[in-house]
């Protein structure tokens, strides 16, 4: 760790720590010395860039020359310039993860934890409105286990981690770390279903997978550990697990729109994309516009009976006769959070939703001299009072070694939706100053009215961050119908929906075709709110009689 001078709010004689990780220098402010009195800050925080690493002349004429080149800095990286940078710098600088020693995984922390814990207290009572239980089933599985299921396995294989020692002896028999738990948990199925009335089982676990990925590693995104929830549900007829896949994907949905305030695709996948394993795959799909990616959100699968017969999933049914169970498996990961820091983050660090922040109001005293601090301090304390007995995730921050200015571009960074700024003329006033995250637009309100504001300034928060990203995302779909419209809108970074013939080859072929330093195009879902296809509509790669719209594009 190395230690450098850093500027916070005005100069002040201060300390920046640099996070030597996995390649990169993030830099980030942490602590600062408290000037005192800092009326001067309200006009908030600006970090500058020139201050940043040399110490800190701090005369009148210094000052003034570096207040001109305030550049409310705080991120190394612009979002629309150095998008990757950006992002690794934002998930640290935001305090969502810490880098570790091992390229891949990721240390989770608090403020990512706390928004897992919001997906899962939706999720979790969904599930078991629907009779879904939770069990958890070993981390480990046999290679004799995982190799019951090798024809699908065999894709995978190289990403499976294996402990082969205990201690400095080899183990007799190694064992495999879970990349998923069809293996893990069918054998049981097999044992606990007998009859008609064993039916339907279904379970949910949440639990970490590993799966070694030797693409390039993205927090969140691409983790060589992650969590997620998976879902494995084993019914007597087709018609039940056809239904469930639908209700589960619409909670994928719910957790994308509703909670990350993300505008997603349903739809389903192609046969080459879709599960090898299953019978058909279904999928939420969101979209990266910065990086013109597309990216599966979660995915609920009808698996059929592929894996009944493998595992010799059997049940007697009414009439007596044996019958092999119809299986879905379904799940979302830790991924989900990956996308909402790419889509709604900004170059002042992370924009969380309402719904899902740790700390929904961030309340900040802003003492001037001469004012009462400890009257202004009082009227934080019972302001956050007032909000969390209402239901509300409020906190203040009373540190007395930072600065206003210093902790607006702090909680700023962390992406909370909503600051309440406290000084004198607010308490003289009886009012607040509260200031949004998302458009940084500032309003006062009175105190008498502050729970029914914060309600409904959180809600708009809501509702506009996800209107923002749906026009964002919607001004990137471009529908085509030739080749070389395919061609331009690809390079023009967009979310590409097409006619096509729907035919195995011709997906391969168009991967082969566009293959190159950004990755190949693949399609992303057939989705099932299909716009009209006039008669006559060729595919636009194979000249043949189009069957559907298939929306098509990079992907993560
Ligand atoms: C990596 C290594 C070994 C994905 C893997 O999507 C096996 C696999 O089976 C593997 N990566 N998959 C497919 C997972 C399918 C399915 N599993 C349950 C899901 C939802 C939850």
């Amino acid at each position: 760790m190395r230690r450098l001078g850093f500027s916070c709010g005005f100069p002040l004689l201060s300390q920046r720590i640099t996070h030597q990780v996995a390649r990169r220098d993030l830099p980030l402010p942490t602590r600062c010395r408290r000037r005192p009195h800092l009326g001067i800050f309200r006009s908030g925080i600006t970090l500058s860039e020139g201050m940043a690493t040399r110490n800190i002349d701090t005369s009148n004429a210094a000052r003034k020359k570096e207040v001109k080149k305030e550049t409310r800095l705080g991120l190394t990286y612009k979002k629309d310039k150095d998008f990757g940078e950006w992002y690794s710098e934002v998930c640290v600088a935001g305090e969502m993860i810490e880098y570790y020693d091992i390229s891949g995984c990721y240390i989770l922390r608090p403020w990512t934890m706390a928004i897992w814990e919001m997906l899962q207290a939706f999720f979790d009572p969904e599930i078991k409105k629907m009779n879904i239980k939770n069990a958890y089933f070993p981390l480990f599985v046999t290679e004799n286990v995982l190799q019951k299921e090798k024809d699908h396995i065999e894709g995978f294989a190289p990403e499976v981690a294996w402990v082969t020692k205990s201690g400095q002896s080899e183990m007799e028999i190694p064992v495999a770390i879970r990349p998923t738990s069809e293996t893990v948990m069918y054998p049981y199925y097999s044992k606990w279903i007998r009859g008609h009335r064993d039916l339907p089982l279904k379970l949910n676990q949440w639990c970490n997978v590993v799966r070694w990925e030797f693409s390039h590693p993205t927090p969140f995104i691409r983790s060589r550990e992650f969590l997620w929830q998976e879902g494995h549900t084993a019914f007597a007829t087709k018609d039940e697990a056809d239904q469930e896949v639908l209700e589960i994907l619409e909670l994928y949905r719910r957790i994308y729109e509703e909670l990350l305030a993300i505008p997603v695709i349903k739809g389903k996948k192609s046969e080459l994309e879709k599960f090898a394993g299953g019978l058909y795959t279904t999928s939420v799909e969101a979209f990266v516009p910065n990086t013109g990616r597309g990216i599966q959100g979660a995915t609920s699968h009808c698996l059929g009976q592929n894996f009944a017969k493998m595992f010799q999933i059997n049940f007697e049914n009414e009439k007596g006769e044996k019958a092999m169970v119809w299986q879905n498996s379904w799940a979302y990961s830790t991924r989900t959070i990956g996308v909402m820091v790419m889509v709604h983050g900004d170059d002042k660090g992370l924009v969380l939703p309402p719904k899902v922040a740790a700390v929904q109001v961030i309340v900040i005293p802003v003492p001037y001299k001469d004012a009462d601090t400890q009257a202004i301090f009082d009227a934080c304390t019972s302001t956050v009072d007032t909000l969390c007995k209402a239901g509300f995730r409020a906190e203040v921050d009373l540190r007395d070694n930072y600065s206003p200015g210093w902790k607006y571009s702090h909680w700023e960074m962390k992406g909370v939706p909503l600051r309440l700024e406290i000084g004198p003329k607010d308490l003289a006033n009886n009012q607040v100053r509260v200031v949004r995250r998302d458009n940084g637009a500032k309003m006062d309100i009175p105190m008498h009215s502050l729970v029914e504001k914060v309600k409904e300034i959180l809600s708009y928060i809501q509702e506009s961050l996800f209107n923002a990203a749906k026009q964002k995302r919607d001004a990137c779909i471009k529908v085509i119908n030739t080749w070389d419209e395919f061609i331009a809108a690809l390079n023009d970074k967009k979310l590409i929906l097409a006619p096509w013939c729907d035919e195995e080859d011709v997906e391969k072929d168009v991967k082969a075709r566009t293959k190159g330093e950004h990755g190949a195009a693949k399609t992303l879902c057939t989705p099932f709110d299909q716009p009209r296809l006039p008669e006559g509509t060729l595919c636009f790669a194979s000249g043949k009689p189009a069957k559907k719209w298939t929306y098509w594009g990079r992907s993560y």
